[in-house]
């Protein structure tokens, strides 16, 4: 039984005072730069790392996000990627010893159109031939497999039909950022929180270091995994990035019984929904529409994603609000990540995950590992450099980032 983050006394890590130099500096300590680290020292022998962390670890999108995993993305680059990822979280909890309450429960996407119908098939065709289970639900068929959804059809957005990956799930984020430092910091990582990177150190167009507010710390290479920030931090760098970073909020229920056995999306009504294992149901819905780094967004995209979520589910009339927040995701025009070189020698980013990033944890932290420790993009990756923006070669995916565009 692995062990679980809040039975476990040494969950706290040292924050050690950086050293002069190391191989490899990882800007951003949430999900993927711990993942990086980890990735870094246990499948490249990599120990020599830093992750460095404006504040606390996980204090950014890490703990913010609704846990939704899937790998139910169209283009066939983004499957291999996602579905690598999903992969690796089907054994990620034995890999780090940590109950990860990785929960397979399904993901059901549901449609209300006769148009939704044919993309949410075709969706399935193209993810079946990539390999990826991937199922088409009839009105009937959704209602065995989720009980609770309002199946009727003489409401405004009757369910129509609804994709479905049994493989898709949830998992617990604040365990992840827990397990995924902990094993990094075994393995020789440095974590050093409140630590701030203002400025890049370089020698012509090569970088040699970051400046924080713990000073100047030199490193061999550099990625930058500031989901929320990689505007500011590229500007530092001295290049541009097709990035907006805007607030994507969510929300809890008080405490209430397990009912719901899956998690449900829509983007036609606009709303997802699951229940966590501790019982509040969470509840998302799109981003704010404008630019900022405040964690916070407006009180009207609440009040929709609550009256939405009460079409589909009208049992939840009566069940209490409990806490909103927001985090900031940073989204690339083309709602796919942005990972590889930069134009500046030995810095590497990795962006632009958006409002779907959590699932790719640790697919994200794999490649990227790979990526610094090799001075090149990881293979998986190379349709998803920042060049791809002046080869206008982009990855729409706009459709399977679903209801939090
Ligand atoms: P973060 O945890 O944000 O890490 C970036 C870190 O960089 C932060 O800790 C930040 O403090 C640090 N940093 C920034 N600038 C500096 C600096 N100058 N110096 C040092 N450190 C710096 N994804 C899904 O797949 N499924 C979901 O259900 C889902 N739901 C979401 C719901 C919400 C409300 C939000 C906000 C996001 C959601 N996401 C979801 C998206 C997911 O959370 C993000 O894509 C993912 O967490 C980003 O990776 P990260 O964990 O590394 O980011
Ligand atoms: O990527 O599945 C997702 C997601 C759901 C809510 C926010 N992101």
């Amino acid at each position: 039984m692995p062990e679980h983050a809040f039975h476990n006394p040494d969950f706290l890590w040292r924050n050690p005072d950086p050293k002069p130099s190391y191989d490899v500096i990882v800007v951003g300590g949430g999900l993927h730069g711990l993942a990086t680290g980890y990735y870094l020292a246990k499948n490249h022998g990599i120990a020599n790392v830093a992750v460095v962390e404006r504040a606390w670890l996980g204090s950014g999108n890490a703990v913010r996000n609704t846990t939704i995993i899937r790998s139910n993305y169209l283009r066939d680059e983004s499957a291999a990627l996602y579905e690598h990822s999903l992969k690796l979280w089907e054994t990620l909890a034995e890999a780090l010893d940590y109950d990860l309450l990785f929960d397979q429960r399904g993901v059901l996407q549901l449609h209300h159109s006769q148009a939704d119908v044919r993309s949410g098939t075709r969706l399935v065709h193209a993810l079946r031939l990539n390999g990826i289970d991937a199922e088409w639900l009839d009105t009937e068929s959704v209602k065995e497999f989720c009980p609770l959804i309002n199946t009727s059809q003489d409401i405004r957005y009757p369910v129509v039909g609804a994709f479905l990956q049994r493989r898709g799930g949830i998992a617990r984020h604040d365990a992840v950022v827990f397990a995924l430092a902990r094993a990094a910091n075994r393995l020789g990582v440095d974590l050093i929180q409140d630590c701030q990177v203002t400025g890049f150190e370089k020698a012509g167009d090569r970088v040699t270091g970051i400046v924080t507010s713990k000073g100047r710390i030199g490193a061999g290479r550099i990625g930058l995994v500031g989901a929320g920030r990689t505007p500011l931090l590229a500007a530092m760098a001295g290049f541009p990035v097709p990035i907006q970073s805007s607030p994507l909020q969510a929300l809890v229920s008080e405490i209430v019984d397990q009912v719901l056995n899956c998690v449900v999306m829509s983007s036609g009504v606009h709303v997802y929904l699951s229940q966590a294992h501790k019982g509040e149901l969470v509840m998302g819905a799109g981003r704010d529409g404008y630019t900022s780094y405040a964690q916070r967004g407006s009180f009207h995209i609440i009040e929709q994603q609550v009256a939405d979520a009460l079409q589909l589910f009208p049992l939840f009339g009566r069940i209490h609000l409990l806490r909103t927040w927001a985090g900031i995701v940073d989204v690339a025009p083309d709602a796919s990540p942005i990972i590889g070189p930069t134009p500046v020698e030995n810095l590497f980013l990795n962006c632009g995950w958006g409002t779907g990033g959590f699932k790719a944890t640790p697919g994200s932290g794999w490649v990227f590992a790979d990526t610094l420790a090799n001075g090149r993009p990881h293979p998986l990756v190379v349709p998803f450099g920042l060049d791809r923006f002046e080869r206008g070669d982009l990855l729409d995916e706009h459709g399977a980032a679903a209801v939090a565009h």
